[in-house]
Parts: C-alpha cells; sequence; structure tokens
C-alpha cells in the first residue's frame, strides 16, 4: 500500500488556512466557488457595506420597525427560505473527497477511461447515509447504510449509488413507494426515529415475501456498523461493461474496506444513538483532519453474458447476491477518502446522485429496480433541488466540458452565447454537435440488447424463490452472528403491537428461512412456534458462503482502531508510554480520559492534558480500554462510579481491556474473569502485545454469554 499521505499538497495553500488533502481537478474546480471572509467587510448580498448589523431601522428608539429596512427584510428573507426538502430517503448522511484509482488497464472489460488509466486519479465524492431518519436523527441506529460514490470523471459523471449490504427489499421499482412508507415512521404520530421496529414495516414486510433475505440483512450486525471505515460497499444491481469492441459483461461492483468490516453491539448501538448521534460523522471527519483517510478496494464480480442463465437466480433480481465462492471478486482498483467538504448544506445536501449518471463503458440491465430508479434519483433532485440545472450546482458539475442545448429555468448559471438553442442548426456553425461512437472518446452509445415481448405487468418465473438466499445467509453466519439475528428479530418484533403480524413474520417468513431461527424467535415474542416451513424452499448448491460471515471480514491489525486510556493523578507513566508508542507505530489512535477536564500529574511527575472526561468521552466511543497502573491513581478508581461502570460496560461490550499494575485489583471488585481479552499484569509494556492482539480480533466473542449477568 502507499504511503497515506503521498500527494498531499499545498496547492490550496493561500486560499486555504487548511491544506486538508489532494488536489484534484474537482477540488480546483470548487475552489472558485469557495468564499473566505476573512478580512473582508460585511454587506447585503448585493455588496452594500454594513454599517449596524445590530439594531433594525425604526421610528424612534422604542418605536415601530420600518418597512423601508431592507437590511432587516434581506436578512429575515434568506433565513426563511433556508431549508430545502430533505431526502425522502437517505436524509441523513456525512460525505468526504477523495479519489479513485485503478490499479491495472480494464480495457478488455471496458472502454471506461477511468477504468482503463491507472496513472490516473480520478476525483470521487462519497456520500454515506441511513436510510429511514430525517437529517437529525442518529448516526447508530439499526439500518441499512448508503455508500453513493460520484466519480468525476473525464468523460463525465459516474454515479455508483450503493448500499452497504448486496441485496434489496424489493424487486420491482412499483413497490418502492410501499415499501418507504411503511419503514417510515408513522403517519399518525411519527413515531419511532430512525427505526424499523413498529407495526407497519413488519406488516409490511411479512406479507412481501421477496423482502427476506434483505430483512435478515438488516437484522444482522451489517445494520450496526462501527463507522463507515469498516463497511463493505455494493452496486446491488447487476451492470453491464462494455468494451471497445463492444463486447459486454455483466458485473457486480463491490467496495472492499481495506480495514475490514466491523459492527457495534446492540446495546452499544443504543447508547451511543444518545450518547453521541453524530457518531459515524465524527469519526468520518475525525479521522480525515487527523490525516487518516479513509480506504476501499474497487472489486468486480464478472459474468460473461453467455453464464446469464447459468445460477440459481436471476442476475436481474435485487433481492439475490451472486456467492463469490461461484463468481470471485476481482480487486481492481482503491478509493481513498482524505478531504472533509468545506461547507455541509454546499457539498454533501446539495449533491445530487443519479443512476442516469453514466459514462461510456458502463451500461445498465434491464432489472426492474435499476429501471426505476434511473427516473426516480433525477426526478427527486427537481424537486429538492428546485429545478433543472442542478447539475450546475459546483459540487455536481462534472469536471469535463458540457455543451448542449438545455436552457433556462430556475437559477441558471450558464451564460450561453449564440442565437441557435436547437440542433441541427446552420447559425451557430452546427455547434455543439453529436460525437458519433468511438473506441476512445466516442459519444455514448447504449449496448444493442436484443429485447422483444408482450407488454406485460408480471413478475419473472426466475424471481419466484425469496427464501434459498437467506437461508444460504443464515447458514454462514458464525454461532454469535446467528444469536444476534435472534436477539435483533425479537427485539425488532417485540415492538409489533399486532400479534397477528409478529406471528405471520414467525411462521410465514422465518420457518421458511430456518425453522430453529423462527423457534427461538417465537419464545421471545410469544407466539406459537411454528411446526415447519410454509413453502417449498429449493434447494441450492451453495449451502454455506464464507465470504458473508463478518468474522471472516477482519483485517488482522489495529490500523484506524480507538483506544481509552484512563488516567488520574499518580497514574504510573510507564504504562502509558509503553501503549501509546505501539499504537503510534501501528495507526492506532488513543484518547486519554480523566475524572474530569482538568490536568493530573502522573507518578513520573508529569502533568499530563486529557482529550476529555470519562463522561464526556464514554467507552462505546471506543474500540478498547486501557487502564495503567499506579496504586494511589488504582486505589481512586475504586472509588470512582464512572470509571468502574466504563470498564464493566466495555466488558459487557466485549471490548479488549488492560488492567496494568495495580489496576488489577479492579478485576475482584468488579466480579470480572480474565478472558483472552481482559488481560493484567505487572507492567503495561508486557501487555501491550496480547491487548493488540485482541483489539485485531475486534470482540471478544467467547466472553458473550457471560455478559448476560452484567449490569451496564
Ligand atoms: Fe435509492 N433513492 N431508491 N436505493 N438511494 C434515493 O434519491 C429509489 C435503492 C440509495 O447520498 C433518493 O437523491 C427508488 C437501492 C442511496 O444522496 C430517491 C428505489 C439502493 C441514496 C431514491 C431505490 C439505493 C438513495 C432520495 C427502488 C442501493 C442516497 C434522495 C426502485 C443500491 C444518495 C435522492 C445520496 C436515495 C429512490 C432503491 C441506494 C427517492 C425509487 C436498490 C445510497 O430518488
Amino acid at each position: 500500500m502507499e504511503s497515506r499521505d503521498k500527494g498531499r499538497t499545498s496547492e490550496l495553500a493561500g486560499t486555504d488556512t487548511v491544506d486538508r488533502g489532494n488536489s484534484n481537478k474537482k477540488l480546483e474546480q470548487l475552489e472558485r466557488f469557495r468564499e473566505d471572509a476573512t478580512g473582508q467587510a460585511l454587506t447585503t448580498d448585493h455588496g452594500t457595506r454594513i454599517a449596524d448589523n445590530q439594531n433594525s431601522l425604526r421610528a424612534g428608539e422604542r418605536g415601530p420597525s420600518l418597512l423601508e429596512d431592507f437590511l432587516l427584510r434581506e436578512k429575515l428573507t434568506h433565513f426563511d427560505h433556508e431549508r430545502i426538502p430533505e431526502r425522502v430517503v437517505h436524509a441523513r448522511g456525512a460525505a468526504a473527497h477523495g479519489y479513485f484509482q485503478v490499479y491495472e488497464d480494464l480495457s478488455e472489460l471496458t472502454k471506461a477511461d477511468f477504468l482503463t488509466d491507472p496513472s490516473k486519479q480520478t476525483p470521487v465524492f462519497v456520500r454515506f447515509s441511513t436510510v429511514q431518519g430525517p437529517r437529525g436523527s442518529a448516526d447508530t441506529v439499526r439500518d441499512v447504510r448508503g455508500f453513493a460514490t460520484k466519480f468525476y470523471t473525464d468523460e463525465g459523471n459516474f454515479d455508483l449509488i450503493g448500499n452497504n449490504m448486496p441485496v434489496f427489499f424489493i424487486q420491482d421499482a412499483i413497490k418502492f413507494p410501499d415499501f418507504v412508507h411503511a419503514v417510515k415512521p408513522e403517519p399518525h404520530n411519527e413515531i419511532p426515529t430512525g427505526a424499523s421496529a413498529h407495526d407497519t414495516f413488519w406488516d409490511f414486510v411479512s406479507l412481501t415475501p421477496e423482502s427476506a433475505h434483505m430483512v435478515l440483512w438488516t437484522m444482522s450486525d451489517r445494520a450496526i456498523p462501527v463507522g463507515f471505515r469498516g463497511m463493505q460497499g455494493f452496486g446491488v444491481h447487476t451492470y453491464r461493461l462494455v468494451n471497445a469492441e463492444g463486447r459486454a459483461h455483466f458485473v457486480k461492483f463491490h467496495w472492499r474496506p481495506v480495514a475490514g468490516v466491523f459492527s457495534l453491539v446492540w446495546d452499544e448501538a443504543q447508547k451511543l444513538a444518545g450518547k453521541d448521534p453524530d457518531f459515524h460523522r465524527r469519526t468520518l471527519w475525525d479521522d480525515i483532519e487527523n490525516g487518516d483517510p479513509l480506504e476501499w478496494e474497487l472489486g468486480l464480480q464478472v459474468i460473461p453474458e453467455e453464464d446469464e442463465h447459468k445460477f440459481d437466480f436471476d442476475l436481474l433480481d435485487a433481492t439475490k447476491l451472486v456467492p463469490e465462492e461461484q463468481v470471485p471478486v476481482r480487486v481492481v482498483g482503491k478509493l481513498v477518502l482524505n478531504r472533509n467538504p468545506d461547507n455541509f448544506f454546499a457539498e454533501t445536501e446539495q449533491v445530487a446522485f443519479q443512476m442516469a449518471n453514466i459514462v461510456p463503458g458502463i451500461d445498465f440491465t434491464n432489472d426492474p429496480l435499476l429501471q426505476g430508479r434511473l427516473f426516480s434519483y433525477t426526478d427527486t433532485q427537481l424537486l429538492r433541488l428546485g429545478g433543472p440545472n442542478f447539475n450546475e450546482i459546483p459540487i455536481n458539475r462534472p469536471v469535463c466540458p458540457f455543451h448542449n442545448n438545455n436552457r433556462d429555468s430556475f437559477h441558471r448559471q450558464t451564460i450561453n452565447k449564440g442565437r441557435a438553442s436547437y440542433e441541427p442548426n446552420s447559425i451557430d456553425g452546427g455547434w455543439p454537435k453529436e460525437t458519433p461512437e468511438a473506441p476512445k472518446g466516442g459519444g455514448y452509445v447504449s449496448y444493442p440488447e436484443e429485447v422483444s415481448g408482450p407488454k406485460i405487468r408480471k413478475r419473472a418465473e426466475s424471481f419466484g424463490d425469496h427464501f434459498s438466499q437467506a437461508r444460504l445467509f443464515f447458514n454462514s453466519m458464525s454461532a454469535a452472528e446467528k444469536a444476534h439475528i435472534v436477539a435483533a428479530y425479537s427485539f425488532e418484533l417485540g415492538k409489533v403491537e399486532r400479534m397477528h403480524i409478529r406471528k405471520r413474520q414467525v411462521h410465514e417468513i422465518l420457518a421458511n428461512i430456518d425453522l430453529e431461527l423462527a423457534r427461538q424467535v417465537a419464545a421471545n415474542i410469544g407466539v406459537d412456534v411454528p411446526n415447519g416451513p410454509t413453502v417449498q424452499v429449493p434447494e441450492i448448491s451453495l449451502k454455506e458462503s464464507p465470504a458473508l460471515s463478518q468474522m471472516n471480514l477482519l483485517p488482522g491489525n489495529i490500523k484506524s482502531r480507538k483506544v481509552a486510556i484512563l488516567i488520574g493523578e499518580g497514574v504510573k507513566q510507564a504504562d502509558i508510554d509503553a501503549l501509546t508508542a505501539e499504537l503510534d507505530k501501528q495507526g492506532a489512535h488513543f484518547k486519554l480520559l480523566a475524572p474530569s477536564a482538568a490536568p493530573v500529574n502522573s507518578d513520573a511527575g508529569k502533568q499530563l492534558v486529557p482529550n476529555d472526561s470519562m463522561q464526556g468521552l464514554p467507552s462505546v466511543a471506543f474500540d478498547a480500554v486501557w487502564v495503567p497502573g499506579g496504586a494511589s491513581f488504582a486505589k481512586a478508581l475504586e472509588g470512582d462510579g464512572v470509571a468502574l461502570h466504563y470498564l464493566l460496560e466495555a466488558y459487557k461490550h466485549l471490548k479488549a481491556i488492560a488492567l496494568c499494575g495495580e489496576s488489577a485489583d479492579l478485576l475482584q471488585l468488579l466480579r470480572l474473569q480474565k478472558d483472552d481479552g481482559l488481560l493484567t499484569g505487572q507492567t503495561g509494556s508486557a501487555l501491550v502485545q496480547p491487548f493488540t492482539t485482541a483489539i485485531a480480533k475486534h470482540r471478544v466473542w467467547a466472553r458473550e454469554p457471560l455478559t448476560k449477568a452484567i449490569p451496564a
């Protein structure tokens, strides 16, 4: 891997006090639109300098305000119009700039320029999101995460609008409004926010068996990621890649996180939603500001056209994945996010992703969900961004030239010269003109797939099996992952008021996925235990897909992980130093947390300034907790309820904890047993290695059964 700071330049220095990342064509283009008011006079929108921004104009000191007050009117009017409609789904999001670079020339598969030139860094803007909640909702709710990438290629924008799960709830776009109405807060009281644990969601999905597979994913740990860095991304639909000779392959797009895939535990996710509702966006922001970019690799599952019908599912059915054991993922490039936006509204809120943004060398398929999305994304931007000129908003502009005869409407920026806004014309020399198809630099031509058939509203029979892949997913889970799925269904269905809905989900959906799953959930939510499946589920060739279990997707290192180091008066300096040196070496991060935010003195007489207090940064915000030794420090911890809770909570959440030197006495006080991740030792330096090994394993799964008794 290249040095993570490679290419950091100060090209923007002078205009931007902090150079926060690589420069690229898109960032240079945005530079023209950035505004820095440092040292500038306060003016109206029209440039008149303002002498008094404190008082409105009135008739006498205590008299009525005057309509004449253009300053008051302009300020209030602008303020009154500040809000635009939030996205109807995926309203809550956070984004970053970066680049994509292909590892090798893929011209045997595609003529897309950004996928054939390994020397090229293509600017990207990536927005992550939750689906259900509004803009102000919490980050760590149980939900699908959006993973939308805008590639600003030299041949136009390509938007890959994916999720962190490889399948979807429905097969046909015509069901999308029904699905979204069902999952959104209920219409009478607008409850719950950011959650699917309510009657209308479970009513709809229990009546819609095609949702079974995706609902299972959302009840798995995938729906509660630790952060964006540890999430896979998927294009979901089958797309086409088309090469210069016009030969096509089917393709599934994957984003594979370099950091590995890992999730929160449910109790932690719920607590974080209260203690730090911005947890995901804050981590994204902080990591980038701290020079620790987020990285993924682009993977392709490539399927020859002639193999279209070789699978026991339909490639056009978005409720199915292509198992990696059947079609391996070829890793072809790298995505790096290394620069935060300057302004949330201008960039993250106004970015307009559209399925229709495509470049030569990539094409759609007949997936009926994809086809509907081709319409919906453009349509939704018209409302959200107030008209058809949203492509001119800085974040949406391509970095290549664009010219056409589209004209006028609200907020038009472009000043088109010439008289002919039509084609063909002879007045402006016939410009702008079409570009014929060509192996390089040609105009976009759709793949000439042959289509024929009666006009019909009918689901293909090949879309008819809704359970065998859900079964495959469940069978591929580890024991801990299965237990979490049972707990998630039990929690969610336990919130459903109507017993007939609970029962339908268990009997008509879960029993067809896995009878044991159905029985355990039934027992937890008070419905009769089902006797067997209600449909004949086809036997599929693959029984297990190890690639689906997160346990197999850990990176084996601790880069970017976050450790809380508890400190206080008399804390042993050597134990702090032993760990921090190793964390620095391995690219992990730490924070010093004291009983309050005030400085403390270590046993070496050094003043330590805490990053925060233990209450300010709770254990749920970290991957592991390190407690140095020191006799007076350890004694004080024994009487500090916040610190004791810190440790119990970290223990309950299966995190690595090291109790160095005298702090080991806390073990007895808290009545905890040592394990692979709960470590004690005379000196910190002896614990560093087992501690970092335990963090790399992400959680101490073997501890989980014991934590039921922990009240934290
Ligand atoms: Fe979306 N989706 N979607 N969706 N979706 C939107 O577009 C829609 C689907 C996804 O960060 C909306 O600009 C329909 C699948 C992401 O700005 C809207 C259907 C996948 C984002 C819309 C789907 C997604 C959206 C709302 C079924 C994963 C956030 C605001 C036919 C492959 C993009 C907007 C961002 C956003 C419609 C299904 C992912 C309303 C009709 C499948 C990541 O246009």
